[in-house]
């Protein structure tokens, strides 16, 4: 089983992941997971931070020689920014003194609830680990599960569609080569060279006015076989497994797949995906793909079509009202440093995020130790499907 853990606080040393479940053989490009972790710090409309890191991975365990031994994968990134923090965020408690503890919780962030249930004097305690910062060793870890799931023809792919009011349309009949390039070269991660000129325009504008942004991003992921995920049980439900994994993003709201919350306003005629079949291929067609490529949380062999929604970042450089936690009296929230947007940041953890839930189910449909039993099964389900 395919599991991990992250642990690592925004300001702190550094973020860590263990991954484990790994199986042995694949081979594994570090410069890969590099690039990843670059493609997330890109995005107009990010704050100070993203000039201070250059993200990138340690890997300390699991791996020898570019391949996976089997073992559970360490991987480490560096918080560059950890040494201009001196002692505020040590673990040493003669070094309280040194740090002022954040009072005024941000509303929409963890600040207030987690202070609470924590029973914490200082909301730093919570905000550090809340952050999205935590976001770098989650792509770390789907970008390395992304490697499992390339050898197999599976190929994830996110960008944005929304930012604020301003909707990003692809070109018709946009290929996923076609959109990878576009979007890759947009300063926001669009398709759509007008709307991104808007996008930017609001972006400044927020920022002008102290506001923050939220939008919307959508991944695509070509190549699955039918059958990952499964109907028997609610937690081995595919799509149930990916929304769980993609509301845990940090300021994620909500997700659709395919035509999504549409559904519910349209007749089953409409809506569900008539069924044919290709003799040459030996494989049975969809006319349509509303469904976004799940049905009874099974993949159905069609592109997976999901999208995710992200509220405006809850630092607002013109703060909201707020309460200090220790006098009650009426205050303005915290000002941590942050960004004005990050959501095209947010279309490379959804896409890592999903390859890595993908990965999983993957695993165990076909999973076994060695790429070579893996392979093995794989292509004997792709031959039990084309002789159905
Ligand atoms: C982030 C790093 C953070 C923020 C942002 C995401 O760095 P800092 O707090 O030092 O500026 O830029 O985090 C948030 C928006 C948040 O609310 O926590 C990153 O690496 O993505």
């Amino acid at each position: 089983m395919l599991r991990f853990l992250t642990a690592g606080e925004s300001h702190g040393p550094e973020l860590v992941a263990i991954v484990e479940g790994v199986p042995a053989g694949f081979e594994i490009d570090h410069a890969g997971i590099n690039h990843d972790l670059s493609r997330r710090q890109k995005g107009y409309g990010r704050g100070g931070r993203m000039a201070i890191e250059r993200d990138e991975v340690r890997i300390v365990s699991g791996i020898r020689f570019g391949r996976t031994t089997g073992a559970p994968v360490t991987l480490i990134v560096e918080n560059k920014d950890f040494k201009n923090w001196g002692k505020r965020m040590s673990i040493d408690p003669a070094d309280r003194a040194e740090a002022k503890p954040v009072t005024r919780p941000r509303p929409g962030h963890a600040d207030l609830a987690g202070t609470l249930k924590y029973n914490l004097d200082d909301i730093r305690d919570v905000l550090e680990r809340a952050s999205a910062r935590e976001t770098t060793a989650r792509v770390a870890v789907g970008s390395l599960a992304r490697q499992i799931l390339t050898p197999y023809g599976i190929d994830a792919l996110a960008y944005v569609v929304a930012i604020g009011a301003t909707c990003a349309t692809a070109p018709e009949g946009a290929s996923v080569a076609d959109l990878r390039r576009i979007t890759e070269e947009s300063q926001v991660r669009v398709a759509d060279p007008q709307a991104e000129q808007a996008i930017i325009a609001e972006i400044d504008a927020c920022k002008a006015t102290g506001d923050t942004l939220g939008g919307i991003v959508e991944v695509v992921v070509t190549g699955l076989p039918v059958g990952l995920g499964s109907h028997v049980q609610w937690d081995r439900k595919l799509d149930g497994r990916l929304a769980q994994a993609l509301l845990s993003v940090q300021a994620a709201k909500g997700v659709e797949f395919g035509i999504g919350f549409a559904a519910g306003r349209v007749r089953g005629s409409t809506l569900h995906d008539e069924i044919g079949y290709d003799p040459i291929a030996r494989r049975f067609t969809r006319y349509s793909n509303n469904s976004g490529g799940t049905e009874g949380g099974i993949t159905t062999g069609e592109p997976l079509r999901v999208r995710v929604a992200f509220k405006p970042i809850s630092t607002l450089m013109r703060p909201l009202r707020s309460v200090d936690i220790r006098t009650k009296a009426e205050a303005t929230a915290a000002i941590e440093r942050s960004d004005v947007c990050a959501v095209p940041a947010a279309a490379v953890i959804a896409e890592t995020v999903v390859s890595y839930e993908l990965a999983r189910a993957f695993l165990e449909k076909f999973g076994a130790d060695s790429r070579v039993e893996i392979t093995r099964n794989y292509e004997g389900y792709l031959e039990q499907l084309r002789s159905f």
